[in-house]
């Protein structure tokens, strides 16, 4: 069987799960919410990382009904979570594809219908690189914004986005990227660049998100400059529902 033979087979016998990672609030440490990560459960009981088939289902058409069935997962698993918890939300991850046309939010506007979650409750995450098609990005985000959901852009500083560029985007938030994370508190170089980004942030008054937290050093240095929110190891790594579910009751 080729590699997208064997994915398409995965996502009709609903092998795709995900995982979720808490987001904290930094002021006060509570779970805020979480970020869905798809796992690939293979029969032989063995978890796939996404870096191993998001970009095969990418390059193959396969990533959109993998979205479809990462939406389905959290309005089964996380659904009493969000409706008991209304300021609690889930980060879902785009793909260009999602994105361009804008066939995302027709989907959660299905699939949302009728569960008690709001659309404040969905983040959607864009990485700096689905954005090349600036014209449909910029459509769908304004409209997903319009909707209610909140929008973000992920892996912040692995592109090539400039101040000039995001000041147009219909964004709510920026996701630092972990490699400027593990600066913090070290002699690189690019630890100025982290100081930079968080600047640029508040100048445009977006929320920032540090991903990859490992440290209460970090911690520190996040609070200092007002960062709302963090996720990364030190709280927790990305776990099943239940796991997520215990991690934000622990946390009230
Ligand atoms: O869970 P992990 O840190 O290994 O995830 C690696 C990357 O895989 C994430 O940063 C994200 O960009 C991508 N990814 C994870 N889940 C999804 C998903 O459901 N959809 C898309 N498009 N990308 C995902
Ligand atoms: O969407 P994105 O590619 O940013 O997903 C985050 C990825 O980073 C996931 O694959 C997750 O497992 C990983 N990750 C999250 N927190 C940490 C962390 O604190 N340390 C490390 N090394 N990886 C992390
Ligand atoms: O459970 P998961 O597949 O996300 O773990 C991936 C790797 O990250 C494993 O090697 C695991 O030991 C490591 N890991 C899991 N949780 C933590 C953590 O809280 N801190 C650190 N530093 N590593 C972790
Ligand atoms: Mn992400
Ligand atoms: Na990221």
């Amino acid at each position: 069987l080729s590699p997208s033979s064997e994915l398409k087979r995965a996502i009709i016998n609903r092998e795709i799960v995900a995982h979720y990672q808490p987001i904290v609030e930094l002021a006060t440490g509570r779970c805020i919410g979480a970020e869905a990560l798809a796992r690939w459960r293979r029969p032989n009981g063995d978890l796939v990382r996404p870096d191993a088939f998001i970009p095969l289902a990418e390059d193959t058409g396969l990533i959109q009904p993998i979205t479809d069935m990462i939406v389905d997962l959290i309005i089964v698993e996380l659904g009493d979570l969000l409706r008991r918890t209304p300021r609690m939300h889930v980060a879902l991850n785009l793909s260009a594809a999602d994105i361009n046309t804008g066939r995302i939010l027709t989907v959660l506007e299905r699939k949302l219908a009728g569960t008690g979650i709001a659309p404040q409750q969905i983040w959607l995450e864009a990485t700096e690189s689905s954005l090349l098609d600036l014209e449909g990005t910029h459509r769908t985000l304004a409209e997903a914004r319009r909707r209610g959901h909140w929008t973000a852009i992920d892996d912040f500083g692995t592109g090539y986005s400039g101040l000039q560029y995001l000041q147009r985007l219909p964004i709510d938030a920026l996701k630092i990227d972990k490699s400027f994370i593990d600066s913090v508190g070290t002699e690189a170089s690019t630890r100025h660049v982290t100081e930079h980004i968080i600047a640029m942030a508040q100048a445009l008054k977006l929320d920032v998100i540090a991903e990859g937290v490992e440290s209460e050093l970090q911690v520190a240095y996040l609070r200092e400059r007002q960062v709302a929110f963090a996720q990364g190891w030190l709280f927790s790594r990305a776990v099943p529902a239940a796991e997520l579910i215990a991690f934000c009751n622990r946390t009230e």
